[in-house]
This record gives structure tokens, sequence and C-alpha cells, in this order.
């Protein structure tokens, strides 16, 4: 159950963590492109000394509202980050696009996974990662971030999402994507109400045997806001307990903020998971 993301590996047998690495639109507010690729660079080793198994780059902001991203501004933003990551860091680099484009170039400077969230429904997508090799993180997302919060409605939130992706990997299988190379997520927060959430996490388990395995993203989540009425600054606690609900059920890769504590919450729940 090893994932090989470029020659660096993932091990599928046991909850692992998915570090979360942001990176400012605006390179030249605060030092320039150089304090930017350095600040990168550093917060990524933090997050590989507390235990991530592999690091998320994003240049798209994919939350309620956000403005679309030219993939030329995509690529200014996170090749300089993926090729340096890649080259120095010991584990595969994810990287968070949906333009052909970018997962090319990103695939070419060394990134060893692509994330993302509309499923490799755009133009070229698919193509690219089949010609690459690498393994792909297919998340279900209904509409888009300007509009998809408004009034998501779901006969079934369960199986819809769940027939959703499995139509996505049987497009990348017939495409040429072996199964073993293909990730599935249910896309918490996207296009969902918080009882559709509730019900994609009660019954989560459900999503396990789509792939190899099943990927989920709930740390710091308006969900845990809804839940707990805590601002973002002070949803970890509830991010845990909300990744470990996940990882019971099987959950393979957990995407997450606060990559320590989701590592040691992680290794109670595994440990757990292996008893006799
Ligand atoms: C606070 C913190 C409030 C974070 C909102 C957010 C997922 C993902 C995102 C996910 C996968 C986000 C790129 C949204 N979420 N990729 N990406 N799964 N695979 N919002 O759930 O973190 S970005």
């Amino acid at each position: 159950m090893r994932l090989d993301c470029a020659g660096k590996f993932i091990d599928l047998s046991q909850p692992v963590v998915m570090g979360v690495l942001n990176i400012t639109p605006d390179s030249f507010s605060d030092g320039g492109h150089y304090r930017q690729l350095t600040d990168a660079l550093r917060r990524a080793e933090a997050m590989v000394a507390e235990g991530a198994a592999i690091i998320d780059i994003g240049g798209e902001s994919t939350r309620p509202g956000a403005l679309p991203v030219s993939a030329q501004e995509e690529l200014d933003r996170v090749l300089p980050v993926v090729a340096r990551l890649a080259r120095e860091l010991p584990v595969p680099i994810s990287v968070d696009t949906s333009k052909s484009e970018v997962m090319r170039e990103a695939i070419s400077a060394g990134a060893g996974l692509i994330n993302d969230v509309r499923a490799l429904r755009l133009p070229g997508a698919l193509e690219v990662v089949v010609a690459s090799g690498v393994p792909v993180c297919l998340m279900h997302m209904r509409g888009e971030p300007g509009i998809m919060q408004r009034e998501p409605y779901y006969a079934d939130v369960v199986a819809e999402v769940r027939a959703f992706l499995a139509e996505r990997v049987h497009a990348c299988e017939a495409a040429g994507i072996p199964g073993d190379r293909i990730l599935v997520d249910p896309g918490f927060g996207f296009g969902k109400t918080l009882a559709h959430n509730l019900s994609l996490l009660r019954y989560l388990d459900r999503f396990a045997g789509l792939a190899a395995g099943v990927v989920v993203g709930l740390s710091r989540k308006s969900m845990i806001g809804s839940l707990s009425n805590a601002p973002v600054g002070e949803r970890l606690s509830g991010s845990l307990a909300a990744a470990v609900i996940a990882a019971w059920q099987g959950a393979r890769i957990i995407r997450a903020h606060d990559v320590r504590e989701t590592v040691q919450a992680l290794r109670v729940c595994a440990g757990v998971l292996e008893a006799d």
C-alpha cells in the first residue's frame, strides 16, 4: 500500500497528514520573491519535522467567493516553490490546481501528486496526468467557488457524492490512470451545507472502496466553526476530532494546517484501529 509520487513514497497502510502550505498572492508586499521562497521552505521543513507525509501547495484560492486566477499567475506563484521544495524535501509535493498547464509545469518541476478540487474535469487535465504517471486526488465540488454555497441541494448527499467520484475514477481508469494511483475526496465545504458535511463525515466509510485511498480536508473549516462557535484561529480541537472521526472510518490522507497535533491524534487512532 505505497503510493509512488514521482519517486517519493507515501505509506497508505496508516493515516498520514498532508500539510497545507499557503502561498501569499502578493510577493512584493513583504520582502519579494526570495523572501517568499525561503519562508515557504522554512514552513515546509517545519511541517516535515512535525511528521507531515506530504506537503500541499496551492496558488488558486478556492474559498467561497474567490476570484479566478490566470494560469500564468498561478504558475508564477507556485512553480518556484514547487521546484525548490521538491528538490530539498524528503516528502512528496502535492500541487492544488485544476489547470492542465499548471499541472504539466508543476510535474516537470518535481511535483509528486496532483490535488484537483475539480477532479480533472477541465480541458487537458486528464491527459496531462495520464502522461505523467503521478497519482491524483479527485475531489467532489458542487458548482464553482463563487456560487457553490448558494443553497446547495442533494436528495442523498452521500450517494450523490459517491456516484460522482465513482464516475470520475472510471473516467480516469478508462483514460489510462491505474486505480492504485487514484485518491478520492468528498470535498468538505465545497457546495455543501453543515448537514451535508456531517452526513459525509458520518458515512465516510462508504467511500473507502472507490480507489487507492480517501483524502479529507476538514482542518479549520466552517463546519468546525458552526458546531463549536469558534473563530477560524481557534478550531484546532474540533479539527482534531474531525480528523480522528475520518481516520477511524478509513481516511488515509488528512489535509491539515496543524501538523504536529494532527499527527499525534492520528497515531492514537491508528494504534486503536490496529489492536487485536
Ligand atoms: C479555514 C481553513 C476555512 C481552510 C476554510 C478553509 C480541500 C482541498 C482545500 C479539501 C482537498 C480550505 C485545496 C479550502 N480544501 N483539497 N483544498 N480536500 N483534497 N478552506 O477538502 O482549506 S482549500
